[in-house]
């Protein structure tokens, strides 16, 4: 069972809470590749302030997928941006954004909240047009609340957040699998495995290509071999090659993969 509240957490929740009355635009962020279960429940007062979704790491997600979360939230009434934050992508129409939501004559506060090592902090350095938030490619990098001031925007960086308790162990897992639950609390070979089963279903081609596969059988074992992942004795680390996987997906390199489609349960097939 995957279980991670550590407790910075808790404390960000309450201070949240308590920011709530100064603040006149609350950015949620959720992962493009899982928009669903990345948005995170329990925050719901967030909704009462002027309020814009945005999907981060659009550059990792299925263009096709993300189109289609676009419209379901859309058609709901809310305001959906989707950012490629690295590449700045996204960032001229969010800025629009916020100052049509915010058009008095001091710089708007805004704040920034999102499931960890969802680009919470990088967004908030993209738009001040410094680096005065760290950022890491883990999550829970950010412990405590930081308000950065620049470009126009006082900007309040807040810790990743999860929730108590993942009534649903699928979504914990596809958390998991975006490197939003830290990976040493995490059985990696068992993470990677659910991952394979997921691409050969709605993915195989991709799958194929990145790991020069044979067939879809024992893909882990296919992996460590093509990888030579070897431990001492010459036997297969199955470790090592569940890193690869992971890493592959986490970076891009295996292609643009989103696990979640609006109305639709995914992983629900096999
Ligand atoms: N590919 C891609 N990577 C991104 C994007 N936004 C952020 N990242 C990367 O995601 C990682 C996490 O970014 P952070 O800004 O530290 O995330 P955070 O939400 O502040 O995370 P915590 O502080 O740990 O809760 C970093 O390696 C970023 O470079 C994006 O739009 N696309
Ligand atoms: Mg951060």
């Amino acid at each position: 069972m995957i279980q991670w509240y550590p407790g910075h957490m808790a404390k960000a929740r309450r201070e949240i809470g308590e920011k709530l009355k100064l603040v006149d635009v609350v950015l949620e962020l959720a992962d493009a590749r899982i928009p669903s279960s990345s948005r995170n429940p329990g925050i719901e007062e967030i909704q009462r302030k002027p309020h814009i979704l945005i999907l981060t790491k659009g550059d990792l997600a299925d263009e096709e997928r993300t189109n289609l979360w676009v419209d379901y939230w859309r058609k709901q009434g809310e305001e959906v941006i989707v950012l490629d934050v690295l590449r700045r992508r996204g960032l001229n129409r969010l800025k629009d954004a916020i100052k049509k939501v915010h058009d008095k004559n001091r710089q708007p506060r805004v704040l920034v909240v999102g499931i960890p090592n969802v680009g919470n902090s990088s967004l908030i350095n993209q738009l001040a047009q410094r680096s005065s938030a760290k950022i890491g490619a883990k999550p829970g990098v950010t412990r405590s609340q930081q308000w950065v001031k620049g470009q126009g925007f006082q900007l309040l960086d807040t810790p990743g957040l999860l929730w108590p308790k993942f009534d649903d162990q699928m979504v914990a897992q596809k958390l998991a699998v975006v490197s939003s639950i830290r990976d040493e609390i995490l059985d990696i070979v068992e993470l990677a495995k659910w991952l394979i089963d997921f691409l050969i279903i709605h993915y195989p081609e991709k799958l194929i290509e990145r790991y020069k596969l044979e067939n879809l059988d024992d893909v882990l074992v296919q992996i460590a071999h093509r990888r030579g992942c070897l431990r001492k004795g010459g036997e297969l680390d199955f470790e090592q090659a569940a890193q690869v996987v992971l890493k592959d997906f986490r970076t891009g390199s295996l292609g643009r993969i989103s696990l979640e489609v609006p109305g639709e349960d995914l992983t629900d097939e096999d």
